[in-house]
């Protein structure tokens, strides 16, 4: 399959190492000059549990991409969800009325703006349990196991949708076709709302964050609040079995190591977060369906505190 990753950063750069290894005709596409042509001239490295692979892998900055006439059959969006607009309008050279976009970024609502650029046919939307984080140009940091879901949004992108599925676990991507992708989505949700904000307060990793006396508290309270705003939108979370899903994944010998993808950009890069498409947009909803939701609008509070105590961009 012929697949350009929109957004090559941590988990693009991850996706699209597997799927170019699987046989794939993979393209990276990154506003980030460096790392671009580190990918040129070096390869996409990766150190993949301990062990270095190097994979060439074409990489395009947005600006060349309208050069490239090769059909794209998938795109997969990999952007920071405040990105995401931007990167549709550096690609519509390469969406075609055959190209399939697929959207696995966290955070609630990115149907909203890929509507604007996409017919409804060719859209998925998908969500993963898999992590990674950039270690410099060209060069990833990939470990522990993960899992893909994904589901077409109108019953024409069906077809795609299972092909996509079975090329994912071709790569080994242990990909599942989602019957209730809006559950799923949400249930993601859940964990990076209970998961990326709290460590990059508490300066802790997943395992860290998971071994407090007051983690199960804290978890439950966010969870609950955003299965009672989910219930005004007809999705009934089960909250219990959630509760579960996100302590499963405080196991140091999986990926308990893990520092959340808002950690790595807030408190390692210095660059703003997706606090506002997760327990923000929880709140924003709340306050529309009147549902009080004080931990999430608390959380969300500190996090942009300490955005701009270390003037994040
Ligand atoms: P990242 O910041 O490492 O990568 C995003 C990349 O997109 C960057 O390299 C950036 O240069 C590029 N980009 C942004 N706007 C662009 C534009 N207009 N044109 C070209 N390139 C552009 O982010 P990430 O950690 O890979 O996360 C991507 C998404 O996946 C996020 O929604 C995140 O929450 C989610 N996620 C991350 C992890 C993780 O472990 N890192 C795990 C699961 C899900
Ligand atoms: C994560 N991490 O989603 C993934 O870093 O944004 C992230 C992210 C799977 C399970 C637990 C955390």
């Amino acid at each position: 399959m012929k697949i350009a990753i929109a957004g090559a950063g941590a988990m693009g750069s991850r996706f699209g190492m597997m799927l170019h290894q699987a046989g794939n005709d993979v393209i990276l596409i990154d506003q980030w000059e460096e790392h671009v042509s580190a990918i040129k001239h070096n390869g996409l490295k990766a150190i993949h549990d301990g062990e270095t692979i190097i994979e060439n892998i074409p990489a395009f900055l947005p600006k060349d991409i309208t050069d490239y006439h090769d059909e794209i059959d998938t795109v997969i969006l990999f952007t920071k969800a405040m990105q995401l607009d931007d990167m549709l309008q550096s690609i519509t050279s390469i969406l075609s009325e055959h190209t399939t976009v697929l959207c696995l970024l966290n955070g609630l609502g990115h149907e909203d703006t890929i509507k604007n650029y996409v017919a409804k046919e060719n859209i998925l939307l998908g969500n993963t349990m898999w992590t990674a984080g950039l270690t410099g140009p060209g060069e990833v940091n990939m470990f522990g196991h993960g899992s893909v879901e994904l589901q077409n949004i109108h019953p024409k992108g069906q077809d795609a949708a299972l092909e996509l599925v079975q090329v994912f676990n071709e790569a080994g991507l242990n990909c599942k076709y989602s019957e209730d992708m809006m559950y799923s989505i949400w249930r993601k949700a859940c964990v990076n709302g209970t998961l990326n904000g709290t460590c990059t307060i508490l300066d802790a990793n997943i395992a860290s964050f998971g071994s407090t006396s007051v983690t199960d508290e804290i978890i439950r309270t966010i969870i609950h609040e955003f299965a009672l705003v989910a219930k005004h939108e007809g999705i009934l979370l089960d909250e219990e079995e959630i509760v579960n899903h996100v302590k499963s994944t405080f196991d140091p010998h999986g990926i308990g190591h893990h520092y959340p993808s808002m950690y790595q950009d807030l408190i390692q890069k210095h660059r703003l977060t997706e606090i506002d498409y997760i327990n923000g947009a929880v709140c924003k909803k709340g306050e529309t369906y009147q549902i009080a939701t004080p931990y999430c609008q608390f959380l969300t509070q500190l996090v942009h505190a300490k955005e701009e105590l270390l003037k994040a961009k």
